[in-house]
């Protein structure tokens, strides 16, 4: 999901980038058609349009039947409507030439169906066509309630732009859209459970100049002539009709006429077949290709297209049942410039080409799920390469990965999981300055786990699980998100023992069980779920630095180390149910993002620290069942609390417990200092009967680096002394 994700997202972005110059380059013309003068615009700028009555209340009436939740309306108020959010006017003649009523949410989030559960329905006001003059009009995002798509647009004929993508409209594309000669750009793109489709396309035939056209998963089945259709409009750039039920092409192909094509998307179209691909051969000027989903190529008409597209960028043929050497397909590979591959999910086998590095510019390679991929990850020439992405999970790559990994300099994202790779990984890995997230779970990886791991500042998943172990588990809205760690055992070979299965137990969501798992969609960043025992809490916010840590119901003891109060980015601190004793760290209150934080059945002593008061966001706080003395601190959150939160400590007294006796005098407040980390480390480590290792959900982004040395560093050292005194009942 993640691994799939990640390339729309890109493709996504650069799409989003051309379509914010697009719609700057729109908003100019407005001025220039119209002898604009330099000096003219420090004028008019200062004056403002005021717009025409008629059109403000056309406007006022469109609005009337559009939902509003806040305020994205707030700026439609008093007689200049040019000024309105939204709204732009001819500087000359003061007529109304862009409307952008899309619905302010951003789209790219995962499943824009909930949100869209929220949103009330819209209507397009007749009033629309009041405003003759429009070039610009975007209605995407909305909630037109699945009402048909309104034919009144097609008197428009100015709009030059028209943008009806993702707005519930319904039913027919109305073929009247091809009065709207002047529109370069149309975006009909459907959405899952509307039904939107067309009779035919020749009306796109009347439309010379067009040069962007979406309409994917628009249902074109009745337009067996698609292809002649866009091929005779030569200046197409980009054309997205993925998912659109796309009709077989004869055999006979026209001549290809798209001259001036760059992106092509015709992803799961299920009648795509290699013809098209030769077809395309003499699309030079092609950039993008994306043929995901398409069913039957074969790899020769594969080998013919790749030969001929020098200007390839971005290729795309992922779960296309393609067979054959990737040898050969990256020995045809023409393209200089190809910047993201996507071969994923096809039977291709063979070894992994060193010639795979000769691809200099790419940045993107997906060989996953290929099941017969084999031989060893070549060796990294130098660091001359841009790969960014690399993934190779589910194949039968084998050998171990090569130190020369280190020279892989720009890697953000390994994936190497459900392989046969061998051996320890390399110390080199600590090159990879800019990795954030490896996977090498499902292999026969073994070894320590190199302490320059730690100086991989931005990784924030690490994926290092053994074959028998279940600890993996999905979310609809996020990513994994773990640091896992599995025993070396001295990693013994053959399958682990049985009994290592009560780990995994331990970590279910949903039951009253033991671990947390901190999820967070990292490509998007911004909504978070946070899974504790039975319970959810979702945040919204942008939190790249997400941290929790859970270490509650195991065997810790000693002190907490104060080592511990430095991650200042921490949201949900849990480790509650252990054994440990000693005082709260004096600067605990340091961690002002802390949002959860549980201590509660341990041994702790002396008072809460003052600093407790300066922890804004703590909203759940329970120090219960310690042996916690003094007064509690009242002001800040901490007034906020109840009773509960500080029960069973027995000298602990204040609001919201009974009054302190006026002779007490608080305890020594001295903290000791150093060698606390390793106890920290120490504690950890106990884990309930056996360390297998622990889980850690922790975003480490914030963890600084010492810290997360020593961190490393400890857990070998532990396990490796736990394992000694554990008997795994296996000789
Ligand atoms: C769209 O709006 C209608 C009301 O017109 C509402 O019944 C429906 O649930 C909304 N749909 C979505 C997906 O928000
Ligand atoms: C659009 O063109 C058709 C002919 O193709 C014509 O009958 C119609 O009046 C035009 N105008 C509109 C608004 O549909
Ligand atoms: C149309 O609107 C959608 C949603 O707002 C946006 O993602 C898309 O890029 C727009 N299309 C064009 C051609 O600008
Ligand atoms: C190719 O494009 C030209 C316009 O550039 C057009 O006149 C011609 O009909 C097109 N050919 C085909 C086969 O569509
Ligand atoms: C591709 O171009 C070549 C030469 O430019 C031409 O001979 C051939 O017919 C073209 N093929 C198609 C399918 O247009
Ligand atoms: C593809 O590469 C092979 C060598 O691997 C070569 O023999 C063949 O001619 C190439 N095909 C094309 C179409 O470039
Ligand atoms: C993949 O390899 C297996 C055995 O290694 C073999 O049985 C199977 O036919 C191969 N599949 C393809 C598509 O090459
Ligand atoms: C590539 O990696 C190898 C092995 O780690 C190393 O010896 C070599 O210097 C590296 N090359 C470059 C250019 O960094
Ligand atoms: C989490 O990992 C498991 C096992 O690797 C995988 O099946 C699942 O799809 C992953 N979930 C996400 C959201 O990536
Ligand atoms: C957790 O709950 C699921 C069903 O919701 C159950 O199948 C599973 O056995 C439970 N696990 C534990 C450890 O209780
Ligand atoms: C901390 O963990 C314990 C035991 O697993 C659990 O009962 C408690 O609810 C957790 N605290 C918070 C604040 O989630
Ligand atoms: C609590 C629990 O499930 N304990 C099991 C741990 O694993 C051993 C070996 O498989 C079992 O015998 C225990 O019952």
């Amino acid at each position: 999901m993640a691994v799939a994700g990640s390339g729309s997202f890109q493709n996504g972005r650069i799409a989003s980038k051309r379509l914010m110059m697009l719609v700057a380059l729109l908003l100019v013309p407005c001025c220039l058609g119209h002898g604009f003068r330099d000096e003219d615009h420090v004028e008019v700028e200062g004056i403002g349009s005021s717009c025409m009555g008629s059109e403000r209340r056309a406007l006022l009436a469109i609005k009337s039947d559009m939902y509003d939740p806040g305020d994205r309306f707030s700026s439609w108020t008093g007689e200049d409507c040019c000024g309105w959010r939204g709204v732009a006017c001819d500087q000359a003649t003061g007529h109304v030439t862009n409307l952008d009523l899309h619905y302010p949410y951003t789209y790219d989030k995962w499943d824009i169906s909930d949100i869209m559960k929220t949103m009330g329905g819209s209507k397009v006001n007749p009033s629309l066509q009041e405003l003759k003059h429009l070039k610009y009009l975007d209605l995407s995002m909305n909630n037109f309630s699945h009402a048909p798509v309104p034919k009144m647009i097609a008197s428009l004929v100015h709009l030059k732009y028209l943008n009806l993508s993702y707005a519930m409209f319904d039913g027919l594309i109305p073929p009247q859209f091809g009065n709207l000669s002047n529109l370069h750009y149309l975006d009909l793109r459907g959405w899952y459970d509307d039904h939107l489709h067309v009779n035919d396309l020749d009306w796109l035939s009347h439309i010379p100049s067009l040069k962007y056209l979406d309409m994917s998963l628009v249902d074109l089945s009745e337009a067996t002539n698609w292809l002649c259709i866009i091929n005779s409009i030569p200046t197409l750039e980009v054309l997205h009709m993925k998912n659109a039920d796309l009709s077989y092409v004869p055999s006979r192909l026209p001549t290809f006429n798209m001259t001036a094509i760059a992106t092509l998307d015709l992803s799961r179209n299920s009648n795509i077949m290699s013809a098209m691909l030769r077809w395309l051969s003499n699309a030079t000027s092609l950039e993008n290709l994306l043929l995901s989903g398409c069913g039957s190529l074969t790899i020769e008409s594969l080998q013919v297209a790749l030969g001929a597209l020098s200007n390839l960028k971005e290729l795309d043929l992922s779960h296309n049942f393609l067979k054959g050497e990737i040898l050969g397909i990256l020995n045809n590979v023409s393209s200089r410039g190809l910047k993201q591959l996507d071969l994923s999910r096809n039977y291709l086998s063979g070894d992994i080409p060193q010639n795979l590095w000769n691809l200099r510019h790419l940045e993107y390679l997906d060989l996953s799920r290929n099941a017969n991929v084999t031989g060893h990850i070549p060796a990294v020439p130098g660091n001359l390469i841009s790969l960014r992405y690399l993934f190779l999970r589910r194949n039968m790559i084998t050998g171990e990965i090569p130190p020369s990994i280190g020279n892989l300099t720009n890697l953000v994202f390994l994936d190497l999981s459900f392989n046969n790779i061998v051996g320890s990984i390399p110390e080199t890995i600590g090159a990879l300055i800019h990795m954030e997230v490896l996977y090498l779970d499902h292999n026969q990886v073994s070894g320590e786990i190199p302490a320059t791991i730690g100086v991989l500042q931005n990784l924030h998943e690490l994926h290092l699980g053994a074959q028998s172990f279940k600890r993996y588990y999905s979310f609809k809205y996020g990513s994994n998100i773990s640091i896992t760690r599995s025993i070396p055992l001295l990693k013994l070979t053959g399958s682990l023992p049985s009994s290592l299965g009560n780990f995994s137990a331990m970590v279910e969501i949903q039951n009253d069980t033991k671990s947390v798992l901190c999820i967070y969609d990292y490509y998007y960043g911004e909504s978070i779920l946070i899974a504790t025992k039975g319970s959810m809490v979702e945040y919204t916010t942008i939190l790249w630095l997400v941290t929790c840590i859970d270490l509650s119901n195991n065997h810790l003891s000693g002190e907490i180390p104060k080592e511990l109060t430095k991650l200042l980015g921490l949201r949900f601190l849990n480790l509650s149910n252990n054994h440990l004793t000693g005082r709260i760290p004096e600067k605990m209150g340091d961690m002002k993002q802390l949002e959860s934080l549980d201590l509660s059945v341990n041994s702790l002593t002396g008072e809460i620290p003052s600093s407790f008061s300066s922890m804004h966001f703590l909203a759940r706080l329970n120090l219960s069942y310690n042996n916690l003395s003094g007064k509690i601190p009242t002001s800040g959150q901490l007034s906020t609390f109840d009773s509960w939160t500080y029960v069973g400590n027995k000298d602990l007294c204040g609001t919201p417990l009974p009054a302190c006796p006026v002779y007490r005098t608080p305890p020594d407040a001295r903290v000791k200092d150093d060698e606390q980390l390793e106890r920290l480390l120490e504690y950890t480590s106990i884990v309930v009967g056996f360390v297998v290792g622990f889980w850690l959900f922790i975003g480490t982004l914030i963890m600084k680096q010492a810290i997360r040395f020593a961190f490393f560093r400890w857990i070998d050292k532990t396990s490796n002394r736990d394992l000694q005194n554990f008997d795994l009942g296996v000789t």
